[in-house]
């Protein structure tokens, strides 16, 4: 697999790198090569704009941007490029992430902004759906995705639930 980046990782802020982190180690875990950078859509516009406009051009395939509070990452960048923009609402103090999941959730019609579940669960699975989006294009990939689903579901089928405390 090639080493240049195919997935791209915003966020909103440094604070939002222990959720995003992730979705980096999931791509890790695929052999999927990756960046990240923080790219705030308040206080860098300027950056978000040349960083979603040369996404493609550079190789990029799908972006997963994490945002929390007023998290308009995802559907800007969305607005700028057309790649695959994959949204993962990171938890807010305030509101625990509900008000960044309704951010990045209710696009309006015509820019379509994937939207994940809040926090961890969502970064993972933003990148397992990069990881299945790429699958499309490759073979070897592909198989690492059925392998990961066939291992999963082994696991859940030999758990064993603990006695009786
Ligand atoms: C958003 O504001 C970021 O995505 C982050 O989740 C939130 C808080 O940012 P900090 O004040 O921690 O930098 O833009």
């Amino acid at each position: 697999m090639s080493d240049a980046p195919q997935v791209g990782i915003i966020m909103g802020s440094t604070s939002d790198w222990p959720t995003m982190e992730n979705a980096a180690r999931t791509l890790e875990e695929f052999g999927v090569a990756w960046e990240a950078e923080v790219v705030s859509a308040h206080r860098t516009p300027a950056k978000l704009y040349s960083y979603a406009e040369s996404a493609r051009g550079r190789g990029i395939k799908t972006i997963i941007a994490g945002a929390g509070g007023a998290a308009h990452l995802p559907g800007m960048t969305a607005a700028i490029t057309d790649l695959p923009v994959l949204g993962v609402p990171v938890e807010s103090k305030t509101l625990k992430g509900v008000d960044s999941l309704l951010s990045i959730v209710q696009m309006p019609a015509g820019i379509p902004t994937a939207t994940f579940a809040i926090g961890k669960a969502g970064a993972v699975n933003a990148a397992l759906f990069a990881v299945a989006i790429l699958a499309n294009e490759s073979e070897e990939l592909a198989a690492k995705l059925a392998e990961f689903r066939a291992r999963q579901t082994s696991q859940v089928q030999g758990a064993k639930l603990p006695p009786l405390s």
